[in-house]
């Protein structure tokens, strides 16, 4: 059956959520796999990621967003301006994530508040039901949310790392998707060049080999990637930090830091492209990028004027 048959059916479905609520968890597990970076540290996801599913009479856009916060300084304010844009304007469905685990949804006040004004519909899923074993303490925030959202259409539970409850949201969304044709060729499941995805995984495994202060003061760019050279595939990437005293943190003694990121993150790499590559890596120092549009928009975060 083609995008152009009439009962075709194909929109965006919008992950959003607090930082750490379990969005690009659910991503991957809706996609069949690693496409968003996954750590224990909150703010991980800085931009949109796609992931795009198709069936024979549907096609669903699914977007990974940067989680919902109050932004202090312009990185955080282009992640939040990620949220808006795919909130606001892109979205056909609202997938609201709320981690079933959270002891109050006060810190939810503002995001609610804005989920509560969208034009589409909204699917609330309650993540993380693993760490919530009293379906009591789980319903009372199920209620307390619809009190809140009454925009809320239906409600789902997952455990995305253990695939529970994927299958059966998958399919609702799918029903849930407006007629239309596809947005995207048949067979295209992202939007973004494989070299983004490189300097994504190196980033992820930056959030996961350092503490405090360094991950998020830290961005990736790939400066070369060649492929299609067999056991010669190669990878020069640089990081970028804040300031000179987070070099020595990154390098570590004797270069030892880096060499294990140097390793996992070939690693991650390699799986996720299904190809052998070399991968070097390099630290400079850029001050104060986090703040500055120069270079947030050399980084891709922000339209260049
Ligand atoms: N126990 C448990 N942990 C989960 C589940 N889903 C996600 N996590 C963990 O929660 C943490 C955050 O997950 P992410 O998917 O990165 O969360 P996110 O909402 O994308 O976070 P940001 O990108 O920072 O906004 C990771 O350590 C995940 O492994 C779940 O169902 N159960
Ligand atoms: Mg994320």
């Amino acid at each position: 059956m083609s995008s152009a048959n009439k009962s075709f059916r194909s929109g965006f479905a919008v992950l959003a959520g607090l930082p750490n609520a379990g969005k690009s968890t659910l991503l991957n597990a809706l996609a069949g796999g690693l496409l968003s970076p996954v750590t224990d540290k909150p703010q991980t996801t800085r931009q949109n990621i796609l992931a795009i599913m198709e069936g024979e009479d549907f096609q669903v856009v699914f977007v990974d967003t940067p989680g919902f916060l109050h932004p202090r300084y312009k990185l955080q304010q282009t992640m939040s301006a990620c949220i808006e844009r795919a909130v606001g304007e892109d979205a056909d469905l609202i997938l609201l994530l709320v981690d079933a685990s959270a002891q109050s949804l006060a810190e939810h006040k503002d995001l609610f508040a804005k989920i509560s004004r969208v034009f589409c519909p909204v699917f609330l899923v309650l993540t993380k039901t693993d760490l919530q074993r009293e379906t009591a303490a789980c319903d009372n925030l199920e209620k307390e949310i619809k009190a809140a959202l009454p925009n809320v259409s239906r409600v789902f539970k997952v455990c995305a790392p253990r695939a529970e409850g994927v299958e059966e949201l998958k399919q609702a969304v799918a029903q849930a998707m407006p007629a239309g044709p596809a947005y995207f060729p048949s067979g295209q499941w992202t939007d973004r060049w494989e070299r983004f995805y490189a300097a994504e995984f190196i980033r992820e495994q930056i959030f996961k080999l350092y503490k405090k202060e360094i991950p998020y003061g830290t961005q990736v760019e790939v400066e070369e990637f060649t492929e299609n050279l067999g056991s010669k595939n190669y990878i020069r990437a640089v990081v970028h930090v804040e300031r000179e005293s987070q070099k020595p943190i990154l390098i570590g003694k004797g270069g030892a830091a880096i060499a294990e990121l140097r390793k996992s993150a070939q690693k991650r790499i390699e799986q996720f492209l299904g190809r052998p590559y070399r991968l070097e890596l390099r630290v400079t120092v850029s001050p104060n990028w986090r703040d500055d549009i120069k270079w947030l928009e050399r980084f891709g975060y922000v339209e260049k004027e």
